[in-house]
């Protein structure tokens, strides 16, 4: 693949999140990769108004426990969107299938049964050299994606709510 920044967008087109209130859930499996998603994240919310007080952060220990941090935290607080953060590597068992699976359902479910979003920022790579890549380096940083995501669908949510 060519050197492309998957992360790019215009800043226009997000919407102001001073009003908003975030949950963050993070995996700590592959944490070289995933605490770099969380400050692309929280960088990002903050470069469109967020502040520090309504971004709730929390810790998982796998991406496979994402769910259910994501419901505990919405659950917990009036959140606007929830956003998940994990990374995923392929290795030599089919384990990488079954996670990726478990979490991939487990926050469509998330998104069916609330009415806020919960935002799949989950890396699933072949390589750890990919996930780098996607985490801050030359293809950009999936949680800058997921922040942008998480901000135009809180905002949808709040134009659509009756
Ligand atoms: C067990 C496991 C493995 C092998 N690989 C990963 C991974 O690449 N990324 C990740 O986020 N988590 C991994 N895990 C841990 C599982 O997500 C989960 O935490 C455990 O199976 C316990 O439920």
């Amino acid at each position: 693949m060519s050197t492309v920044n998957l992360s790019v967008y215009d800043p226009e087109s997000v919407p102001d999140a001073s009003e908003m209130r975030f949950g963050i859930v993070v995996s700590d499996w592959n944490r070289e990769v995933t605490w770099s998603l969380l400050e692309g994240a929280v960088n990002t919310l903050e470069k469109h108004g967020a502040t520090d007080d309504n971004i709730i952060v929390k810790h998982v220990p796998g991406s496979f426990e994402l769910t259910l941090g994501a419901q505990f935290l919405a659950e917990y607080d009036d959140l606007d969107a929830v956003i998940c953060l994990g990374c995923v590597i392929q290795g030599e068992t089919p384990h990488f299938t079954y996670i990726c699976q478990g979490v991939t359902q487990g926050i469509t479910q998330l998104n069916m049964e609330y009415n806020i979003p919960f935002v799949f920022g989950v890396l699933t790579t072949n390589t750890h050299q990919q996930a780098i890549d996607r985490a801050g380096g030359i293809h950009g940083n999936k949680g800058d994606e997921a922040a942008v995501t998480a901000i135009k669908m809180a905002a949808l949510q709040r134009e659509t709510e009756k």
